[in-house]
């Protein structure tokens, strides 16, 4: 017998791990264990969605004629890790070899590469060709490159994938980018278009009763519960947000409106990193889109960007920095996580709603994600393992593949310009323009010092006084540092004093 290993977000049937299976001579392992599950402590409906994912995903092999060996959670014999799991299926089965598709996380990455010394075993680790660029391709790529932008990688990939290509290798439209058009503030009474909620069958019920058992003391609520938990939902969504969604998608990607936690987004992160929807089809049916005058190429050509641009990019940069990326701190920042991110309970409604939205979702957007949750994280110095263990924790969505370059590098500036070229930090003047949170705010955008003064203001130009010595040189920083050397020296006294303040009492703001 062949054993082959499927892993929770391996959910394809073209995982190259299944790519020769065998009706009689293969037998598929997919286990629920309490290592994967309690890692870090992942959000409720992260667990739900993933188990459900996994459960049906099974019964889809078995219907196909496959000899499928699924563990739950609850199961007496469970030994509660994978490599537990594998043994007991060898023991079982009479294995003479093992194989899987290589997985998204370096603990267990190490940790796979010693099984077939401890096992004695072949254990074959196929490459994840659900990705548009492996990672020895990204590595031939970035080596002799002093700098890494993912502008040029992207343009790479859009030739190297024929996408939204004229002949002779052009872009259409005449640009790579159409970012500029993608930054509109919020009109009054912006309001995304209502969601799909799938209906719940025995599994996913059986799933949230676990989870509710399980996991009580982990981050989130179970209900409502709208996950698609089959790649046939998952593609309904995806069909959802191609025809109704993506039209408006870009012009308000940056855009954040209290009770609007989705607005123009796809939401199928959570799907395309577990496997449920594949990378190229997803970008195919965005570019048909554009093809057929169906949405606009600002729209297209950035949510195309995100997935054939980004996170490949990030991908690459996670599997070519490890394992010495996950403790980098470039900007040495020292401060615990303040509790506001467990329980959302802040006056400052941003991050309230940001913080809110997670724990409702297991979901927040981009924008949230790094110019809320993220930027105030990076202007009060708080310590980037502990943001990371957060990120990677609540977001349906999260593995540290994709969460750790995004949090260290691009809202932390953690790695110290690997993934940008200068911190994503911004006071609350930004937040107030792109967003209708601060008119219901008990603090006021407007003031920096001062009982109802906006605490990112006052932290903000902390953070640029603070770091001078790490950023001051930094020419996209020039304009910052310009205004704070101009600034009256006793108004810079007076932010500095209330900004210590603010940072000795963050779980009281
Ligand atoms: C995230 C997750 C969870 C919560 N549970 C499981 C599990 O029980 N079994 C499993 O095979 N995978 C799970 N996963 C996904 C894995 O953590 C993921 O495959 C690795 O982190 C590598 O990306
Ligand atoms: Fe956030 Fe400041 Fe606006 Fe309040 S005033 S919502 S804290 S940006």
């Amino acid at each position: 017998m062949r054993l082959h290993l499927v892993l929770g977000d391996q959910l394809s049937h073209s995982l190259s791990a299944l790519r020769d299976v065998d009706p009689v001579r293969s037998l598929i392992l997919i286990a629920e264990v309490m290592q994967e599950a309690t890692y870090v402590r992942h959000h409720k409906k992260k667990i739900a969605f993933l188990f459900s994912a996994m459960r049906h995903f099974a019964e889809e092999l078995k219907d196909r004629g496959y000899q499928v060996r699924y563990v739950t959670l609850d199961d007496p014999d469970n030994s509660q890790d994978l490599l537990g799991e594998v043994r007991r299926a060898i023991a079982d089965a009479g294995v003479s070899r093992v194989i899987t598709t290589e997985c998204g996380e370096w603990r267990l990455a190490s940790e796979i590469v010693t099984w077939s010394d401890v096992l004695d075993l072949p254990v074959e680790v196929r490459c994840d060709d659900r990705f548009l660029c492996s990672i020895d391709d990204f590595r031939d790529w970035r080596r002799d490159r002093k700098q890494l932008r993912m502008e040029y990688f992207y343009r790479e990939m859009r030739r190297r994938h024929r996408v939204l290509l004229e002949e002779g290798d052009l872009p259409v439209g005449g640009q790579w980018n159409f970012d500029a058009e993608n930054r509109k503030p919020p009109v009054a009474g912006l309001k995304g278009p209502k969601r799909l909620s799938h209906p719940k069958n025995a599994i996913t019920n059986a799933v949230l009763a676990l989870v509710e058992d399980r996991f009580a003391d982990h981050i989130g609520t179970l209900v409502p519960f709208h996950f698609a938990v089959t790649a046939e939902q998952a593609e309904a969504e995806l069909q959802q947000f191609i025809d109704d969604i993506l039209p408006d998608f870009g012009d308000y990607q940056d855009a954040m409106v209290k009770g609007e936690p989705y607005l123009y987004h796809s939401m199928i992160a959570a799907y395309l990193n577990a496997g449920l929807l594949l990378p190229l089809d997803v970008i195919r049916r965005a570019e048909a889109a554009w093809y057929e005058a169906r949405a606009p190429l600002n729209a297209v050509e950035g949510f195309i960007r995100q997935i054939l641009g980004w996170r490949e990019y990030v991908r690459g940069v996670y599997w070519t920095e490890m394992p010495d990326y996950v403790a980098r701190n470039h900007l040495s920042a020292p401060r615990p996580l303040p509790q506001m991110y467990w329980t959302g309970k802040t006056a400052m409604q941003c991050m309230a709603a940001a913080i809110g939205d997670t724990i409702e979702h297991a979901y927040s957007h981009h924008i949230q994600r790094l110019m809320v949750t993220g930027n105030f994280a990076l202007l009060a110095g708080i310590a980037p393992a502990e943001v990371c263990e957060w990120y990677l924790a609540v977001y349906a969505d999260a593995y540290e593949w994709v969460e750790l370059p995004n949090t260290l590098g691009m809202a932390l500036y953690g790695d110290g310009g690997i993934m940008a070229s200068k911190p994503y930090a911004a006071s609350g003047k930004y937040i107030d323009r792109m967003s209708n949170f601060c008119g219901g705010c008990r603090y006021d955008p407007k003031i920096t010092t001062g009982p109802s003064a906006c605490p990112f203001n006052a932290l903000y130009w902390d953070f640029i006084d603070r770091n001078s010595e790490k950023l001051g040189r930094n020419p996209r920083m020039a304009n910052m540092y310009a205004t704070w050397r101009r600034m009256d020296p006793f108004k810079q006294e007076a932010i500095r004093k209330h900004a210590d303040g603010l940072l000795k009492s963050l779980d009281m703001l």
